[in-house]
């Protein structure tokens, strides 16, 4: 059973709760790991489309936790458990929405910045601080960020440690949507059920061809494209697509 964060499923969509409040959902081992395994059940879950995750209104979460940090040095470092949480993180294959109000920062802005879709309450705050620390991001803040707002933000972000606010962030292209911090989760929920009710498959094969756009050349990119758009054309749901747009009714996409 988790501990520091909650599950509800809601049809299709499950939403995950951070629930660290007395560390600002600080990143420890256990909840990061708590996060990894809860991803994994939803990858598993064929009922489970869209999985989003937020916080609490002060603190989507603070970053990694700075005790735990402290105790480690670099051969605990080169062996922390945490990156393996990372990696499953970063392999969720169904679209992640993160919800995001107060305090996204260090690792927890590296954790919005591995959500598909970004929703983010007015009062939201995202930066990576960890050069207060002497040290640096660590867990793609450096790479993910400098794709999400370009080059400048990112370095006065990272260099400076100071964050931007919702409304940066939006302009930036970090996030897609700022609401009013006590409807951020409806919102999310919103566009979550909506992706829940497209095809499956056309989704997961959209995902990972847009992600392929920020790590591949344009050329391997389009390859990938093509590719993908021609193994759609085996799945019934495209024929269920297709037809119910002819037929003047809603498709039911069922993943095959
Ligand atoms: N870790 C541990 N505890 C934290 C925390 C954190 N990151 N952030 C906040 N807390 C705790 C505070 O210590 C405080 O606990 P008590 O003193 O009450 O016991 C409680 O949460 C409430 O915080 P504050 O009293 O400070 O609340 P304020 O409203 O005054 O200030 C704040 C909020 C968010 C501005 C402030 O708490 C703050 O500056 N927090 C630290 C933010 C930060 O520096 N984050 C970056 C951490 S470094 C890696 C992966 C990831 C990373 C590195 C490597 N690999 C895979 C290799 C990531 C690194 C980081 O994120």
């Amino acid at each position: 059973m988790p501990q520091l964060l909650t599950v509800e499923v809601l049809e299709q969509v499950r939403l995950i709760t951070l629930q660290r409040p007395e560390a600002l959902n600080a990143l420890n081992t256990q909840l990061l790991s708590e996060l990894a395994e809860q991803l994994g059940i939803a990858e598993a879950d064929s009922a489970t489309r869209v999985v989003v995750i937020t916080g609490s209104r002060k603190a989507f979460a603070a970053g990694a936790d700075i005790n735990e940090m402290a105790e480690r040095d670099l051969v605990g470092i080169l062996n922390d458990p945490r990156l393996a949480a990372w990696q499953r993180i970063t392999a969720f294959s169904k679209p992640l929405v993160a919800a995001v109000n107060g305090y996204a920062l260090g690792g927890g802005c590296e954790l919005a910045m591995h959500a598909d879709i970004l929703i983010a309450g007015s009062d939201a705050r995202f930066g990576q601080p960890e050069i207060n620390l002497g040290i640096m991001p660590g867990a793609g803040g450096t790479q993910r960020l400098l794709r999400a707002v370009g080059k400048s933000m990112a370095m006065q972000m990272v260099l400076t440690g100071e964050p931007i606010d919702a409304r940066q962030a939006q302009q930036a292209g970090l996030v897609s949507e700022v609401t009013e911090p006590e409807l951020t989760v409806e919102r999310a929920l919103a566009i979550a059920q909506r992706i829940a009710a497209k095809a499956p498959l056309a989704v997961r094969l959209a995902k990972e061809a847009l992600l392929k756009a920020q790590d591949t050349d344009l050329a391997s990119g389009l390859r990938f494209e093509r590719h993908a758009f021609t193994l759609l054309a085996g799945t019934q749901d495209r024929a269920e697509g297709i037809a119910a747009f002819q037929q003047k009714r809603q498709p039911r996409f069922t993943g095959a």
